[in-house]
């Protein structure tokens, strides 16, 4: 489901971002509220000149909550629209009435709105797809010039969405951006080991919601070079011979961090990222 990013693979999502845009008034940047400055693209802004564009930080229901409302109003201060969002908690509407309300501030006659969804892998552009178009559900066509197998979708009388959302492809400033797009699960494993995650996320944990590893996993000790085996120890899990398996406490730290059971647990704050740049150059 996620893609490995070889200069390759962003020129084509980019050529297909291009060849689309022409055919819609307003673009949904969709990021993930964990991260929101790793998950968006800065190059993308460019590239939207005069498009409506609405910043939807999806997940929030994963996300610290005062972590969130710093994240709007870095990016409104930047002149973007955004807003927080859960996929899974919130209501259509709280998802409809910043996208009218943008359409119409802009003089842009909602009768002839048209969407297109855009997002890194796994940020939850299909789960807001479905949201807007919820049970309304009705193709009404692939129209000339559109990609082939993409259609517009109704979601509301006024409102057209794209079935297909735009790929977009992250932009890895440093390592951290790495650790970072690895963790929300953005990034194959392939190209950052397990365990390297794994321990990147629990200095995280550590700095950033101390009591987390302590409630969930019963583990006191504040070094995060003993997380995997602490973790490990307490859930049984063992290789034969009897060495911990902390290959598998790496799996289920991240598995869980993702699915919410360490609680809401942002991983960046505005400002912190820009300057930590020094990092060593990040490639995949
Ligand atoms: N907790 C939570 N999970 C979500 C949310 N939105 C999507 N997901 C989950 O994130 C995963 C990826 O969602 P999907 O819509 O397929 O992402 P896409 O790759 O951007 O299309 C799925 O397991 C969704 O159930 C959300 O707002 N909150
Ligand atoms: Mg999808």
């Amino acid at each position: 489901m996620t893609i490995q990013w070889f200069p390759g693979h962003m020129a084509k999502a980019r050529r297909e971002l291009l060849a689309r845009l022409p055919q819609v008034d307003m673009v949904l940047e969709v990021a993930d509220a964990r991260v929101p400055a790793a998950s968006r693209n800065p190059d993308l802004a460019q590239l939207l000149a005069g498009k409506l564009h609405l910043v939807v930080l999806n997940k929030a229901d994963l996300a610290s909550i005062q972590v969130t409302d710093e994240w709007l109003c870095d990016i409104r201060s930047r002149d973007i629209e955004a807003m927080a969002f859960s996929a899974i908690s919130d209501r259509r509407r709280k998802l409809l009435d910043p996208i009218r309300k943008l359409a119409t501030s802009k003089a842009k006659s909602i009768g002839s709105l048209r969407v297109l969804v855009l997002g890194i892998p796994n940020v939850g552009k299909s789960a807001i797809i479905n949201k807007l178009v919820g049970r309304r559900s009705a193709a009404v066509g692939a129209r000339p010039g559109v990609t082939r197998g993409q259609q517009w979708v109704r979601a509301t009388k006024n409102l057209m969405i794209l079935d297909t959302p735009g790929i977009l492809w992250p932009k890895f400033a440093d390592k951290q951006t790495g650790f970072k797009l690895a963790a929300i699960g953005a990034i194959r494993e392939e190209i950052l080991p397990l365990e390297e995650v794994a321990f990147w996320l629990s200095q995280q944990l550590l700095r950033r919601a101390p009591l987390t590893l302590e409630t969930t996993y019963d583990l006191t000790s504040s070094d995060a070079t003993t997380v995997l085996t602490g973790i490990a120890r307490r859930r049984g899990m063992y290789l034969s011979g009897g060495r911990l398996d902390t290959e598998r406490a790496a799996a289920m730290l991240i598995r869980e961090f993702q699915q919410g059971k360490l609680g809401r647990i942002s991983l960046e704050t505005p400002g912190e990222g820009r300057q930590a740049n020094d990092d060593e150059e990040f490639m995949v």
